[in-house]
């Protein structure tokens, strides 16, 4: 057993139907990562913010949001009755420490990633992308990453420590396992990235698609090529998921809000048909700031990312089985 964990919280319903189970009551607590299924982890962390900070109560405000979904999405023909969810809970972490909190999340993530199942980590700021990349490619082997991202986040230190804009460029640089030739970064647009790390990404090989290109191809086009680059000769897919990557009209609440961002929507396809690959065994949802968005609607738009990738997962197990 590590430090100790904040065990996860969810509402209790407000009402019982037995004719429509509700998404949390399909969530298991643990405190142990199980096999076969998904095993969420928050990180509520926010001492590498390099804009306004309010992330470290994501993991909560996500749970939260769950409460409101049933269990069924009537578009995909799925249900996650049947799915194994398990929550590992919270990681207690010094957010002024950053060198320390993201050792202890790389070691706890570590020992919660089992090649069978899914590590979906609830963040915290875009840093903790980082220690759970270092953990699934000392777990899992060679490694491939999908980020979804308004920005390239291909920074490097400042002042000898990782921010929330450099998890994938210090991923890609310090692990010799995870080819930047297998990394894509879907979501770049407008004028949040300078030219010097669009030219970096594409020095080092990184397959980029932008905001622009997943109105103009569709996400699931964009989630097929994105599978494909990340998967090649890999054992396992990391995908990220910068929530700031949706148009600020659906997510306010994240640090760095964005203009002509790719739509809720499209998000939810988008890691839905990611999800559904099987070497995807670890995934974030990083950068909810509940506090910045008093509406609720970003909260709800992250825990739909999650209903998504869990959708995802159980997808796997019904291949075959007729879809809508
Ligand atoms: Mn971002």
């Amino acid at each position: 057993m590590g430090p100790m964990r904040i065990p996860a919280r969810y509402p209790v319903p407000r009402y019982s139907d037995p004719e429509d189970v509700r998404l949390t009551q399909v969530i298991e607590a643990s405190t142990e990562p199980r096999m076969g299924g998904v095993n969420i982890l928050g990180a509520p962390f926010d001492g590498a913010v390099l804009g306004r900070k309010g992330a470290a109560d994501g993991p909560a405000a996500i749970r939260d949001a769950m409460s409101a979904f049933s269990n069924y999405n009537v578009e995909l023909g799925l249900g996650l009755e049947g799915a194994k969810v398990f929550d590992l809970g919270d990681l207690t972490l010094d957010g002024s420490d950053t060198l320390a909190a993201h050792r202890q999340i790389e070691a706890e993530a570590a020992d919660d990633i089992d090649p069978g199942s899914l590590l979906l980590v609830l963040g915290g700021d875009n840093s903790v992308s980082l220690p759970c990349i270092r953990a699934a490619s000392k777990k899992l082997g060679p490694l491939g990453l999908v980020v979804v991202d308004s920005h390239f986040d291909l920074r490097g230190e400042i002042d000898g420590k990782p921010t929330s804009g450099s998890s994938y460029g210090l991923a890609v640089g310090e692990l010799k396992n995870l080819d930047p030739r297998r990394a894509v970064e879907v979501g770049v647009h407008g004028f949040l990235n300078s030219r010097n790390y669009y030219e970096k990404a594409e020095a080092l090989g990184i397959t980029v698609v932008t905001a622009r290109e997943v109105w103009q191809r569709g996400p699931e086009a964009v989630a097929l090529e994105a599978y494909e680059v990340a998967s090649r000769e890999a054992e396992a897919v990391y995908l990220s998921v910068d929530l700031d990557a949706v148009d600020l009209a659906y997510v306010s609440g994240v640090s760095a809000p964005s203009a002509g961002g790719i739509s809720a929507d499209q998000l939810f396809r988008l890691v839905y048909e990611i999800s559904r690959n099987d070497k995807v065994k670890c995934a974030d949802v990083v950068e909810l700031a509940p506090a910045l968005d008093p509406t609720g609607r970003s909260a709800r738009v992250a825990a739909t990312t999650v209903a998504y990738i869990i959708a995802g997962h159980v997808a796997r197990r019904e291949r075959g089985t007729r879809s809508r």
